[in-house]
C-alpha cells in the first residue's frame, strides 16, 4: 500500500516557503521526492532529513542528519551516506528551487521511516562530504539552518 507524506515550510522571517511530497509504493521501492521551495538566495542549498521532528528551538531542535546506520555524510548517490542526505537543491535567479528525485535509502515504511522527522534547507551548499572542512564528514559544511518543516502523514 502506497504511503504518502508531506512537509510544509511556512513563511518565516526569511520568507522561505515550500512543500515537499514524499511517496513510497512499498518498503522495497524507492521514495519519490518532489520539492518546490521559494524565497531562497540563488544557488545551491544543502537539503537534508534531520533526526527529530522537534521545532521547540526552531530548526536547531531537529538534531543532526538522520543517520540510523551510523555512517558518514555523503552525496545522495553515494553508498556511504546518512539516510537523510539529499544533497542540494538549486534555486534559480528568482529564488525558486524545484527537485524531483527517487531515493533508495529513504523509507516511509518500517522502523527507519522519516515520517515525524524534519526537512531542513540550509543557507549554504552541501559539499557532499568531499570538502576539506572539519564539518564535511558530518554536515557537508552547509551552514546555518534557513528553514525547516516536519514530515507528516498525508492522504
Ligand atoms: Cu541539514
Ligand atoms: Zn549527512
Amino acid at each position: 500500500m502506497t504511503v504518502k507524506a508531506v512537509c510544509v515550510f511556512r513563511a518565516n522571517d526569511k520568507n522561505v516557503q515550500g512543500t515537499i511530497v514524499f511517496t513510497q509504493q512499498d518498503q522495497s521501492a524507492p521514495v519519490h521526492v518532489k520539492a518546490e521551495i521559494s524565497g531562497l538566495t540563488p544557488g545551491q542549498h544543502g537539503f537534508h532529513i534531520h533526526e527529530f521532528g522537534d521545532n521547540t528551538n526552531g530548526c536547531l531542535s531537529a538534531g543532526g542528519h538522520y543517520n540510523p546506520h551510523g555512517l558518514t555524510h555523503g552525496a545522495p548517490t553515494a553508498q556511504v551516506r546518512h539516510a537523510g542526505d539529499l544533497g542540494n537543491i538549486t534555486a534559480d535567479a528568482s529564488g525558486k528551487a524545484v527537485l524531483e528525485t527517487s531515493d533508495h535509502q529513504l523509507q516511509l515504511i518500517g522502523p527507519h521511516s522519516i515520517i515525524g522527522r524534519t526537512v531542513v534547507v540550509h543557507e549554504g551548499e552541501d559539499d557532499l562530504g568531499l570538502g576539506n572542512h572539519e564539518l564535511s564528514p558530518t554536515t557537508g559544511n552547509a551552514g546555518g539552518r534557513l528553514a525547516c518543516g516536519v514530515i507528516g502523514i498525508s492522504k
